[in-house]
């Protein structure tokens, strides 16, 4: 093994850090430079045991003669098969299935005013992050595109300790109480007789425990709706979902919600899509995340707040400490506080990616907890849950969880302790070692954390604040903010998920006691696509409590997120042999000058022949890749170059498709005729283009994400 000196950092990812030393004083690239000391490069380096010794034959086990029984003294192959006995060790029991990124965050501002965080202070500083994007449900192995809620975790290495804000891409959860957590887990995982399914909700004990438990009915109606089949991990928003604290300078606390807004804009896949891409590529989102990473493509997010000032705690028609409700947009807005880059890929995903351990009890001073019942049960868990997972309790030593700040203390010991600590007290307070290490005080400038005295005087009592009673106002908020094409798409999901439900009377109880009384058409229209009487009346009767309300939360609909350019869509280019050659050229050139990224598709991965006896390289075959991994389609013309896509099942079936799933598709000159053949009508995305006026119509489409218009037409297509 060795130490590299001189580690192989990405270039962007140096250069992006290297860029702020001097203004944050070195301690930007601490993180960098502290996993550097772990990270091993072998190049040049003679192989070795773990011991160090070098190993002359890594080929034959040692033998009595080369026919012979083997030897229980060789230790090489012995050490070897022992440490590969080993590798895998226990995946979370939730969020098994994640993929990372490292990065940075920087503050637009000093936010002393709210937070006395010191990431929230300088807005020359950088500090690291390492961000693990995950599904829920499903194991390591499975599926990237499945509906389910992504998992939304950020490790900020901050100068004054780690911060793990430990999110999701949905604001709300499915239980207002952690004790409820392994209930609702159980019944979303596999099936415990069959294991099935992977990586979905689409079966009976999952519904059977939601439609039991009405607090869920707004979270369950999240994930019902296309925010559970996001088009790729940097599309997704993120939010702390529970209410948190911020402690400034003068230690005034004020209320928090977290928010997370990306860049490329909030988009999702279309069904039909998701469905198909978890079995024609598993690794759909954590591919894009490392392909746009290495493309210079770099995600990026804006983290910010919702802030209510402690006197106005109770000023809304729900409890700020109840994980199942939003704050609308429209009553309290976001306040940015400054934006985050992921600019460099793990170069070890078990070393970093399953090795990470968050705990939203990671807090630095100036965050602060509520006491939303679930966070408080979460504080615990996670701490817990690494114990088993990653070994013991020193997994803080793990080179990805160390902190960049010093972190001295009088814990000895335990599994896979590798600090060696030299003090001869490892105890508190102590003489021998002249009292070190010691307490600091609380305060802005010495840095010691402080917890806000909330005063709080009650009886101890296992019960549910009634506050925390009204399940289904927000869930009708939800459904009323959505745009016609989301709403369908909601009913198609839910109808989808019950239809796989074997016993009736889940069904029917998720649609008369849950949906009866989110919306009763909603409930009707699944009540008919199961076979079920239709309900004629809600159960519940919504009751106004006269605090701060509102009817309908435009920002809740994908449709009013989208990005504000084309920058990183990819588009497929689909040719043949007698492919004009300038059509492509241009396209191209259009494309890449608004950053966007073309790829030129064949019948197979061979060159083609273009119209002008030139050969012209393709980037893989159309079977290779399908139309699900682009945005976009572009057939450029050439008559013998049709005429051969028009013969041909993959390629007519790639612009099926992508018409299908409402992309946008421009073809030129004889193209026409391939349009034609399939018999689909031109509208706001499927458009003949020959001049800059018809490029950008396309260039919009593509902006535009879907045409939505065309859904009701495109269903005709066969899947
Ligand atoms: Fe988690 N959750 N959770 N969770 N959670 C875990 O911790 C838990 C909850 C979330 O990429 C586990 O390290 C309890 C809400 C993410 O490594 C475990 C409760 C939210 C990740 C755990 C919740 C989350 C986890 C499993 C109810 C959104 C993946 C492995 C009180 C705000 C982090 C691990 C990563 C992982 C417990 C509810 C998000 C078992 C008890 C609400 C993103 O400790």
């Amino acid at each position: 093994m060795s130490n590299n000196t001189n580690p192989p950092v990405s270039p962007n990812a140096k250069s992006e850090l290297a860029g702020t030393d001097t203004l944050d004083r070195g301690n930007t690239n601490a993180k960098v430079e502290s996993l550097e000391t772990f990270r091993s490069d072998a190049t040049g380096e003679a192989l070795r045991t773990n011991q160090g010794v070098k190993i002359s034959d890594n080929q034959n086990t040692l033998k009595v003669g080369a026919r012979g029984p083997s030897l229980l003294e060789d230790f090489i192959m012995r050490e070897k098969i022992t440490h590969f006995d080993h590798e895998r060790i226990p995946e979370r029991i939730v969020h098994a299935r994640g993929t990372a990124a490292h990065g940075y965050f920087q503050t637009y501002e000093n936010h002393s005013a709210l937070s006395k965080a010191e990431f929230l202070r300088d807005p020359g500083k950088k500090t690291p992050v390492f961000v693990r994007f995950s599904t829920v449900q499903g194991p390591r192995g499975s599926g990237d595109t499945v509906r389910d809620v992504r998992g939304f975790a950020v490790k900020f290495y901050t100068g004054e300790g780690n911060y793990d804000l430990v999110g999701n891409n949905m604001p709300v959860f499915f239980i207002q109480d952690a004790i409820k957590f392994p209930d609702f887990v159980h019944a979303v995982k596999p099936e415990p007789h069959n294991e099935i399914p992977t990586g979905g909700s689409a079966h009976d004990t999952f519904w059977d425990f939601v439609s039991l438990v009405p607090e869920s009915a707004h979270m369950v109606l999240w994930t019902m709706s296309d925010r559970a089949i996001p088009k790729s991990l940097r599309s997704m928003q993120g939010f702390g979902i529970h209410t948190f604290r911020m402690i400034n300078t003068e230690g005034k606390s004020s209320f928090v919600k977290f928010h997370w807004k990306p860049k490329y804009g909030t988009c999702s896949l279309v069904w039909d899509e998701a469905q198909k891409l978890a079995g024609k590529d598993t690794d759909f989102h954590r591919r894009d995340l490392w392909e746009s990473i290495e493309m210079g493509d770099y995600p990026e997010w804006e983290l910010g707040v919702q802030i209510v000032a402690e006197e106005d705690e109770h000023k809304f028609d729900f409890d700020l400490l109840d994980p199942t409700k939003i704050i609308p947009e429209e009553l309290v807005p976001v306040t940015p506080l400054g934006k985050m880059v992921l600019n460099r890929n793990p170069d070890n995903y078990f070393a970093e990616t399953e090795q990470v351990a968050f705990c939203p009890g990671h807090v630095v001073p100036g965050i602060d907890f509520s006491n939303d019942p679930l966070l408080q049960g979460r504080l615990f868990s996670y701490t817990d849950t690494q114990i088993s997972r990653l070994g013991g309790p020193n997994f803080h030593e793990i080179p990805i969880n160390r902190p960049v700040s010093p972190n001295h203390n009088n814990q000895r010991d335990a599994q896979h302790r590798t600090t060696i600590d030299k003090g001869r007290a490892s105890y508190e307070p102590n003489s021998i070692d002249g009292g070190w290490p010691k307490e600091t005080p609380a305060g802005p400038q010495d840095g010691g954390f402080e917890t806000y005295p909330e005063r709080v005087e009650a009886h101890k009592v296992r019960e549910r604040s009634p506050s925390f009673g009204d399940h289904f106002s927000q869930a009708t908020l939800f459904f009323n903010s959505m745009s016609e094409h989301e709403k369908e798409h909601i009913i198609a999901a839910y109808s989808f998920e019950l239809g796989k439900v074997e016993r009736e009377y889940i069904r029917a109880r998720q649609v008369n006691e849950i949906l009866a009384n989110i919306d009763l058409t909603l409930a009707q229209r699944v009540a008919a696509n199961l076979g079920l009487p239709a309900p004629s009346a809600p159960t519940v009767q919504a009751q106004s409590t006269g605090k701060l309300t509102v009817d309908k939360s435009p920002l809740l609909s994908q449709a009013n997120l989208l990005p504000a350019d084309i920058a990183s869509r990819k588009v497929a280019i689909l040719v043949a042999n007698g492919v004009d050659d300038k059509a492509v050229a241009t396209m191209k050139a259009a494309l890449e000058a608004e950053g966007a990224h073309a790829k030129v598709l064949g019948p197979t991965s061979a060159p083609v022949k273009t119209a002008s006896g030139a050969s012209l390289a393709v980037d893989a075959s159309m079977e290779g890749l399908p139309s699900v991994a682009f945005d976009a389609v572009f057939i450029p013309g050439g008559d013998a170059s049709i005429q051969a896509l028009s013969g041909d099942g993959v390629a007519l079936h790639y612009v099926l498709e992508a018409y299908k799933h409402l992309k946008a598709i421009a073809y030129a000159g004889d193209a026409q005729k391939l349009i034609d053949l399939l018999r689909l009508e031109a509208d706001a995305g499927l458009l003949a283009v020959s001049d800059s006026a018809s490029f950008k119509a396309f260039f919009t489409a593509i902006q535009q994400h879907r045409v939505w218009a065309r859904e009701p037409k495109a269903k005709a297509i066969p899947a």
